[in-house]
């Protein structure tokens, strides 16, 4: 595997221009045009692996909902009862190489399965109640702990970071995150040595989250990071974005951000982290094994069984960017792999 590092906070700030986007544009708009080959699967497949023709379709009713105004409106914002700690400073160490996202779009474009499988789900996630919110660390670790969201908060050091979110669907976006280090909790709950994964857990509230009555999804949301992984600089739990508290649409009140993995390892709506010896079979491994598995690091030389990964739609855009090996973040991530190369890594 050929890995470039260049460490991003090193880029001279012309890097962060999308230049070298318009050179290779005419060619990717070519390899676009040429369009994804749609093989016949269940439609329950259609989920996270939606096919990205459909998924620039879907871009062009976009705007509308937009006009309706997003989730993260004053009003919603401040309504929030950890809004006084927002906005947190940003740490200048990870840098984008593409302009931020307006939130208008990654606030009103969202997948969020719990309130169905449109793009357009941010309305339905208001009903969402998001106080009290219990969180439970528990497990393999010295410190089990039941702890309300907003005391979560005070104990972690917040701050902001830009970063890259690709879906699996060949969709991306690049946004500022609020949040805290995953290690903050790992420290906080002192696991075992014997603890090898992190679980996370979403809610499950079935007469608020509709999508959660489609009982062909193996509710709740289930994800699964390495200690290794969960422990790396870059593992974030997302509080908040856009210098304010998380609106419902994108995870409030706790989500991950693993930059460096298809947009589904970061879910949305913890409610219990769990320390473990057995590897998580995480939701989209269950509903599609041949398409979605544990790992799902970025890879564009490893194409998805339905459409190629090579490149993506770049939200709020009309041209595409070559994907990069670990979504760009290979040179805080790769070596988390070395031995690994038998695991399916990139699906
Ligand atoms: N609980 C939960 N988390 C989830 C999802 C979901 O359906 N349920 N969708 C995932 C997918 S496929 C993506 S691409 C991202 C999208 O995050 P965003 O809506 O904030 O852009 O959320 C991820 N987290
Ligand atoms: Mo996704």
């Amino acid at each position: 595997m050929l890995i470039k590092v260049r460490r991003g906070w090193e880029l001279p700030e012309s890097a962060a221009t999308p230049e070298h986007i318009f050179r290779d544009r005419r060619r990717l708009l070519k390899a676009a045009a040429a369009g994804p080959i749609l093989l016949a699967v269940p439609g329950i497949l259609a989920g996270c692996g939606e096919a990205p023709d459909r998924a620039d379709q879907a871009t062009q009713v976009a705007p509308e909902s937009q006009v309706a105004g997003a989730g993260t409106s004053d009003a919603t914002a401040a309504a929030d009862p950890s809004a006084h700690l927002y906005p947190v400073a940003r740490n200048l160490r990870y840098r984008l190489d593409r302009e931020i996202t307006p939130a208008e779009l990654a606030t009103t474009y969202n997948n969020y399965y719990e309130f169905g499988s449109s793009k357009t789900i941010w309305k339905k996630a208001q009903a969402l109640p998001i106080r009290p919110w219990m969180v439970t660390i528990d497990g393999l670790v010295e410190n089990k702990i039941e702890i309300g969201v907003d005391d979560l908060l005070a104990k972690m050091p917040l701050e902001e970071r830009l970063y890259r979110l690709r879906c699996v669907e060949a969709w991306a976006m690049a946004v500022p995150w609020s949040g805290f280090a995953l290690k903050a909790l790992v420290d906080l709950a002192r696991p075992l040595a014997s603890a090898k994964y992190l679980r996370m857990e979403s809610f499950h509230d079935p007469e608020v989250a509709r999508g959660q009555k489609a009982s062909w999804y193996p509710w709740p949301y289930i994800e699964g990071l390495t200690m290794a992984e969960a422990r790396n600089e870059l593992a974030f739990i997302a509080t908040g974005i856009y210098g304010k508290p998380m609106p419902k649409q994108n995870g409030a009140p706790l989500r991950l951000a693993v930059p460096w993995k298809y947009g589904f390892k970061s879910t949305k709506g913890i409610v219990r982290f769990t320390f473990t010896d057995v590897r998580p079979n995480t939701f989209w491994e269950k509903v599609g094994p041949a398409e979605y598995g544990f790992w799902a690091n970025v890879n564009p030389e490893v194409p998805h069984p339905r459409w190629s990964q090579r490149t993506e739609r770049v939200l709020g855009q009309d041209y595409r960017v070559d994907t990069q090996l670990f979504n760009g973040y290979a040179e805080f991530v790769a070596e988390l792999y070395t031995g690994l190369e038998g695991e399916k890594l990139f699906m």
